[in-house]
């Protein structure tokens, strides 16, 4: 299951409390290896939300009555979670419903405000595109363009490339923490501190950190960091923006309604104060508390051992990956989390997912919302294998088994 019998007996019990990993499919026990584009969720998190709705529900900061009380009071709650999670003060903390939302919201409400023709913005050439697409509506808006930073051919960031294409009208650096299509980890700090000084401003889409390592956006230093709940063992529909408190407040509210407001006139509203004037209309509160449950379960885990546990199973994974003939590996970064995404020779990655699948073992393929990524690479797409925290050795070989299978059919 893994190497070490002590990390063993960790990963053994933490696999009893997501009950999703007892499933069958198509007859064979579940193998699920998509956690990349969401994980699962553990007990902690079920027992929160099914509680919540049972003795809590109703909406949050409006009556006077008991239950509106409690309900604002473990919202409020899951917010001070997510403040000390990543570091950040709690009114810097706003609601979303996933990464996608909390980017779109800085380049419409910061973006779209700020940047003049001729300003710049910088990506890499690994973004989702959550991280590209609401940056082109910034620059059609304004008239600023777009610059992107190349990838060295093992999927790393060219970091001189970066140092050369920041220059003084840089005005915003928008950079993914972890690439979700090859793993690799970005030197975000270090990044970070380049774009600072050429006065940019820095947002850090973090939904595939958070779930593999502590974030501490005060050592990152960046002004923006997003991330969805689903990728980080919480519910879907519910995100975060952390967003430095000077520049929340000089931007404008993103969205009109209840709740964001201070007063109403039909001549003129004024703005609620942070982070409310940020999140109009009825929040999802049952979304909020499950995340917060979430947040408190992976830090209540020894993170180290998990850690650890993690790259014993990608780097026995990738040590099976190159022995395996006619299989090539897209992105071999030396800093990388879990993901494995690759080629079979002479195999289009849509059916090698499709066999696997009757194996009972869950990839994902395709793109990955990243095409020009895979322009980059020159291919239509990957097999992508995501591990997580309760994933073992002894999955990593059923995928192997399954590669195999895949071999003799294809
Ligand atoms: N990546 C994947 O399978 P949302 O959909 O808003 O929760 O997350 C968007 C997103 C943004 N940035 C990165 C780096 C991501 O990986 C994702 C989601 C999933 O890789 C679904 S495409």
């Amino acid at each position: 299951m893994s190497a070490n019998p002590d990390i063993q007996a960790t990963i053994e019990r933490l696999r009893g409390e997501f009950p999703i990993l007892r499933e069958q499919v198509n007859g064979r026990p579940l193998v699920y290896l998509d956690n990349a584009a969401t994980t699962q969720k553990p007990e902690a998190v079920l027992r929160v939300m099914d509680h919540y709705y049972r003795e809590m529900n109703s909406n949050v900061h409006r009556a006077a009555h008991e239950l509106s009380g409690r309900a604002t009071e473990a919202f409020e709650q899951a917010r001070q979670t997510v403040a000390d999670f990543l570091n950040a003060q709690r009114h810097e903390i706003l609601w979303t419903r996933g990464t996608t939302e909390s980017i779109n919201l800085v380049a419409q409400c910061y973006g779209r405000e700020q940047l003049r023709e001729g300003d710049e913005i910088l990506i890499t050439a690994m973004e989702h595109h959550s991280n590209i697409v609401p940056w082109q509506f910034a620059c059609e808006r304004t008239g600023a363009t777009l610059r992107v930073v190349p990838l060295l051919d093992n999927g790393s960031v060219d970091l001189a490339a970066f140092e050369e294409l920041l220059n003084e009208r840089t005005r915003i650096v928008a950079l993914t923490h972890v690439s979700n299509a090859l793993g690799s980890v970005n030197p975000v700090a270090d990044m970070v501190h380049k774009a600072k000084d050429a006065g940019a401003v820095t947002l850090v889409d973090g939904a595939q950190a958070v779930a593999h390592f502590g974030v501490d956006v005060q050592k990152l230093g960046c002004d923006f960091y997003a991330f969805s709940g689903h990728k980080v063992f919480g519910p879907t529909g519910m995100g975060v923006l952390y967003g430095r408190e000077a520049l929340l407040e000089q931007m404008p509210p993103y969205q009109g309604g209840g709740e964001m407001i201070e007063t109403v006139s039909f001549e003129r509203s004024t703005w609620a104060e942070l982070p409310f004037k940020f999140e109009a209309g009825t929040p999802n509160t049952a979304g909020a508390i499950g995340l917060g449950a979430a947040l408190d379960w992976l830090t209540n885990q020894d993170r180290k051992t998990l850690a650890a546990h993690e790259a014993d199973v990608l780097g026995y994974a990738t040590e099976r990956a190159r022995a395996t003939e006619g299989l090539r590996i897209i992105g071999d970064a030396p800093m990388k989390t879990s993901v494995l995404s690759f080629l079979l020779d002479g195999a289009h990655p849509g059916d090698v997912g499709t066999l696997l699948d009757q194996q009972g073992v869950a990839v994902r393929t395709g793109h990955h919302c990243c095409m020009p990524l895979m322009e980059r690479y020159g291919i239509p797409g990957t097999v992508r294998a995501a591990f997580s925290v309760y994933n073992t050795r002894d999955e990593v070989d059923a995928l192997f088994d399954g590669i195999e299978k895949v071999k003799t059919f294809l």
